[in-house]
């Protein structure tokens, strides 16, 4: 007999909400939830393939210990926490709390729980050494909104606005940007009632086939079309002067600064024609209502600070902020109620203040620790040398730029833990690999993804939903798995520590929700569900409530008006930052055309998310996996009759840093001279790695300290120049 329940998939930020057949103990299949609002149904294949991963043969379902030789054995959960306690006590008191740090990534997003419990687990041993997969993303998000400061009732809801711009980003496959519910048919739904989609991309993506104007430009040159379109809306008059005389401060040195983006400046750097640039400055100036959303894509080619900063700056100059009287959009629902006013929050600190690292410079930030400089905080040796590093639900062998520094780095380490179902190719290094739960054997519910707001404009759910889903099956029989923040919370028993709980979500200056510290009982260990009732303490809708709606639900009665900006209110967005625009005049300054001549790596190499994939997960699933368990070498057909290559072969793909072999695909759709790759595929460097079986690593083209972000470390991990040749095959 079989049982159908409404769960969540938790595997991206969207949340779908979905059926989850469970036969005999285990989950059979997984569907979209038609009964659910908003989603329409929705899944993709990666949600469909979880009954695969939870069931798939090499699933971990007992903990693992290093022998001598590198290989593992099983080891029961209890007998590893208390190893691990006793060697990480050894290294505290030998070496200091800074030996002991964090790295949390996209897997602990479906168990709201582990990176709270982390955190609280680190601050108890007194280290401040907690990175994330944030600062390796779009760090440039959260530096830019504390530099331009911020819209209390924030960006209008994308089916209200008129126009819209994607930069970088293709939310119908990635679900980034806070567009979640089916962004395909949301995409399709918005242009049918008038909505102007304009998307600059290196390629003609499925987020580009409802878009009204696509600007096909070389890679890396946001900074350059943004700052062009600016000057557009300024030197027409078109921007919203009365928004900007009430709101807006810095607005003459930005006008003076975009003044050289001329648009013919701007077509000849960034190769795009002039028409459809300014006819896409046009077009989002005359929009009453709109925003601009940046992704990835416009992040990891250097200089996405001012990227983002200038996204910021055209929502500003456009009036995109949602104005007193308007329905607010994203209100709280699992988190803390706040008043939705139609007034800036001032910008803030964005960097030099908490933790400083060793190297280069780099300080906490406001997207955190650069985890970019991880790596040689192990290297490096002497006081404060980080010796233990704990990985959550992330994978730095196959994530972190420069892989080669990477691997030695792991290596070097005196204790590496992670926690992952499967033995990733961080795991095969790790001292301890901890089994954990997967998602149908916890509870889950939506308030992450909710959160996710603080990230930037326009993320997070545009409507009051939310949903939380029990627990629907017990792991298998036999099976010795404990939940993520088990371990953290286990090994502070172990150390006799006090752990402290920190609710911690809102702007810069907390203006919705001052951070709470709760103290966990650490006799009685909490449920998971314990846990989520200290984490939903203060929500705006009890989390008992939402509990009573098994399909999610949209509490419309949260839908609230904004309010008028306060009588005293004396705060400004700045889009006149002296550091963004003295970093706008060295854009201006360089020498594009030599950079572009380059003539030992004529290629650009760029990123793009699989439909397939989830970064590195989901590899060796046989439900999606099965025909092309790789990452192809995406190339125009042109480039490959140019080289004498077709689909299939297999090239050197090769950096003025490294070289990896990858297997060419023909993409009518991409740009020539661009070559588009996913991340998070290949090998370690000391395993074979056939390209045809595990794909290639494209972190190992990049360094980490050549050409990196002053303030958070990001190295350039796309645009990177590359020469592509024919590999001869090996025998
Ligand atoms: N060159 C290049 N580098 C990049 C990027 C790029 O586009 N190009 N993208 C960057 C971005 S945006 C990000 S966010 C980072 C991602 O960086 P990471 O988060 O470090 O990498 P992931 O591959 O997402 O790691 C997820 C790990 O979690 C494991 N896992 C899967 N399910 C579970 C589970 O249920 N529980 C637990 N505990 N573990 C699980 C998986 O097996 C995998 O090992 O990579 C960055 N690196
Ligand atoms: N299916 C799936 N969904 C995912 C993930 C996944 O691995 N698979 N990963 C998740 C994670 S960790 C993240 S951070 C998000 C990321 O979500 P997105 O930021 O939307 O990432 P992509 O879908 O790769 O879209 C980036 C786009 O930028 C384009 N691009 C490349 N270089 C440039 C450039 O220089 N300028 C401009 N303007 N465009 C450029 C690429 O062609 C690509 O279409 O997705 C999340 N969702
Ligand atoms: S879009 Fe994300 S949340 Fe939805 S089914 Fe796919 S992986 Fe799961
Ligand atoms: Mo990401």
């Amino acid at each position: 007999m079989s049982e159908i329940h409404p769960s969540t998939c938790r595997l991206c930020t969207a949340h779908c909400p979905v059926l989850v057949t469970v036969k005999g103990g285990r989950v059979i299949q997984v569907t979209g939830d038609p009964e659910a609002p908003l989603y329409r149904g929705y899944s993709c294949p990666k949600g469909r393939a979880l009954p695969e991963q939870h069931n798939h043969a090499d699933r971990l379902l007992h903990s693992q210990k290093r022998r001598a030789d590198g290989s593992h054995e099983p080891i029961g959960s209890e007998q590893a926490l208390d190893e691990i306690a006793a060697k990480l006590q050894g290294l505290v008191s030998r070496h200091g709390p800074r030996s002991v740090a964090m790295y949390i990534g996209t897997n602990t997003l479906p168990y709201p729980a582990s990176g709270g419990m982390a955190n609280a687990l680190l601050r108890a041993i007194g280290s401040r050494m907690f990175f994330t997969a944030n600062t390796i993303d779009q760090p440039g998000k959260q530096i830019a909104q504390a530099l331009h400061g911020g819209w209390i009732a924030g960006q209008p809801a994308f089916d209200s606005a008129h126009a819209w711009l994607l930069v970088g980003t293709n939310p119908v496959i990635s679900k980034a940007g806070g567009f979640n519910e089916n962004p395909a048919q949301a995409f399709k739904d918005a242009v049918k009632r008038g909505l102007k989609l304009i998307v600059i991309d290196p390629r003609r993506t499925e987020s580009v086939r409802r878009a009204h104007i696509h600007l096909q430009a070389r890679p890396g040159e946001d900074p350059t079309l943004l700052a062009g379109l600016l000057h557009v809306i300024i030197a027409e008059g078109l921007y919203d002067k009365e928004f900007v005389e009430e709101n807006v401060q810095g607005f003459e040195s930005l006008a003076d600064q975009v003044k050289p983006f001329t648009p013919d400046y701007v077509a000849r750097r960034a190769d795009v024609r002039v028409e459809p640039l300014v006819e896409a400055a046009r077009v989002l100036a005359r929009a009453k209502r709109g925003g601009v959303t940046t992704g990835t894509g416009s992040s990891f080619p250097t200089r996405g600070n001012l990227t983002s900063y200038l996204a910021l700056c055209l929502n500003s100059v456009c009036g995109y902020w949602v104005r007193a009287g308007e329905k607010l959009r994203s209100p709280n629902v699992l988190l803390q109620p706040y008043t939705g006013k139609a007034q800036p929050y001032p910008p803030y600190k964005a960097w030099g203040y908490g933790e400083k690292l060793r190297v280069r410079g780099l300080t906490n930030t406001t997207p955190g620790l650069p985890t970019a400089a991880l790596a040689d905080e192990i290297l490096l040796e002497g006081k404060g040398q980080v010796k233990a590093l704990f990985c959550v639900g992330s994978n730095p062998m196959m994530a972190w730029p420069d892989q080669r520094r990477s691997f030695e780095a792991l290596k070097k380490l005196e204790l590496l833990v992670t926690l992952d179902i499967e033995m990733s190719a961080t795991a095969r290094l790790a001292h301890y690999v901890i089994a954990p739960r997967l998602t149908f054997e916890t509870p889950g519910m939506t308030q992450t993804a909710e959160g996710i707001k603080y990230f930037g404009p326009g993320l997070g759910f545009d409507d009051p939903y939310a949903q939380y889903t029990p627990k629907l099956l017990d792991p298998p029989e036999g099976s010795d798995v404990i939940e993520d923040w088990e371990l953290f919370y286990g090994l502070a028993q172990r150390m006799g520590l006090e752990l402290q709980w920190v609710n911690f979500y809102g702007w810069g200056r907390h203006i919705e929700s001052p951070p709470q510290v709760i103290p966990l009982d650490m006799q009685n260990k909490p449920t998971t569900d314990d846990i989520y009732e200290i984490m939903c303490r203060n929500s705006r809708i009890p989390l008992s409530e939402v509990k009573q709606y098994p399909h999610g639900h949209v509490f419309d009665e949260v839908n609230e008006v904004v309010q008028p900006r306060d009588e005293d209110c004396e705060y400004r967005l700045d889009v006149g930052n002296a550091y963004m625009m003295q970093e706008l005049t060295q854009v201006r300054a360089e020498d594009f055309e030599a950079r572009q001549r380059n003539p030992g790596y004529p290629f650009l190499l760029v990123s793009r998310r699989s439909y397939q994939f989830l970064n590195s997960s989901f590899r060796t699933n046989p439900r999606v996996a099965r025909r092309k368990p790789y990452n192809p070498a995406f190339m125009n057909p042109k480039d490959l009759a140019r080289l004498g290559l077709k689909s299939g072969d297999t090239v050197t793909i090769r950096s003025p840093h490294d070289s990896i072999r990858g297997v060419v695909e023909a993409e009518r759709d991409l740009r020539p001279g661009v070559i588009s790759m996913s991340h998070a595929f290949g090998a370690n460097p000391d395993e074979d790695d056939d390209p045809r079986q595990v794909g290639a690593n494209t972190g190992r083209l990049t360094r980490v300290d050549n050409e990196y972000d002053p303030i958070t470390g990001i190295p350039r991990m796309a645009a990177i120049p590359v020469a592509v040749e024919a590999s001869i095959p090996s025998s």
